[in-house]
């Protein structure tokens, strides 16, 4: 299985190599920015996508990329190239740099570029077939007036946190709520619920969510499919009696929801509707892309 990993300048094939410095404030303080990116069948899916939220999250950062948006998707192609694989997953990592133990970004001349090409697995693939089960986490979303989820940090902790709570109550996934009580999103991933046979919720991005790119994938797949797409704040309570329930995210893709709070959601089975947006979503990723040579 190939690996490369692109560190400031240079490629590595043997992931011990590809280090950086423990005066990385990346490291040292979570500064820093991230995307999750796959490639199917040897194309980059949704490339220039996650591109744009880079320097999105970076403007918001206030973290100034020191490589043109073509030269950071170039420097992806040929990570991925030097793989040799067609099915990837990516990792683009841009951090405030190396500095001194204090927080002063001003002391951290040079961001730090990192691109992991390599592979993932969320949840074991029987999840997909029979879906997962989820609770409601007790660690809510970040407000949008701190570090708004709109930005991909490296700040995970309260995501983290919450997915630690999942596995003491034997689930497989949380679902976050804002400080309103709304529910926001999964710890890595978007959620979607289905009501009235062909009505789609999800909830908006000013609610405090990571506006996912496979979320509006999905948004976009759904409304050509003839469902009305509608981003608006719902409840646990709508989650309890939703038809069907789903997450989407790059490394999770479309997953199935069955179950949250000990609430079996519509027959507990992965509903006709998921199925469909399933398809057409592996439809897109079997079509669509940057080729990696
Ligand atoms: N919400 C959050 C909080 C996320 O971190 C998504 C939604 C889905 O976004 P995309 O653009 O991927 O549809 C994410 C995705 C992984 C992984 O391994 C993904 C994320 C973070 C950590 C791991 O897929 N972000």
């Amino acid at each position: 299985m190939g690996v490369c990993i692109y560190v400031d300048g240079n490629f590595y094939t043997d992931k011990e190599k590809a280090t950086i410095s423990v005066y990385d404030h990346g490291f040292l303080y979570g500064d820093g920015i991230f995307e999750g990116i796959r490639a199917y069948n040897g194309r980059i899916f949704k490339l220039k996508e996650h591109i744009k939220r880079l320097y999105q999250s970076a403007v918001s950062i206030l973290l100034t990329i020191p490589l043109a948006p073509a030269k950071i998707e170039e420097l992806v192609i040929e990570t991925c190239r030097r793989t040799g694989e067609k099915d990837i997953y990516i990792r683009l990592v841009v951090s405030r740099g190396k500095g001194d133990l204090g927080l002063d970004p001003r002391k951290c001349p040079k961001p730090t570029i990192i691109i992991i090409a390599d592979k993932i697995t969320l949840y074991p693939p029987e999840k997909y077939q029979n879906g997962v089960s989820v609770i409601t986490s007790s660690i809510r979303r970040n407000r949008p007036d701190t570090l708004t989820a709109q930005v991909k940090s490296l700040n995970y902790l309260n995501n983290i946190l919450a997915k630690v709570e999942t596995y003491r109550y034997g689930a497989d996934e949380a679902i976050m709520l804002n400080d309103e009580g709304y529910v926001s999103e999964a710890t890595a991933d978007n959620i979607f619920i289905i009501k009235n046979s062909n009505k789609l919720y999800t909830p908006p991005a000013y609610l405090g969510i990571l506006e996912g790119i496979t979320r509006g994938c999905v948004m976009e797949l759904a409304s050509k499919m003839g469902y009305t797409v509608i981003e608006e704040p719902f409840t646990t309570h709508d989650i309890f009696t939703a038809e069907e329930c789903f997450l989407t995210g790059t490394g999770a893709e479309l997953i199935p929801v069955i179950e949250i709070d000990e609430r079996i959601i519509g027959d507990g089975k992965p509903g006709k509707h998921f199925k469909k947006l399933l398809a057409g979503y592996q439809e897109l990723t079997r079509s669509e892309g940057v080729p990696i040579c």
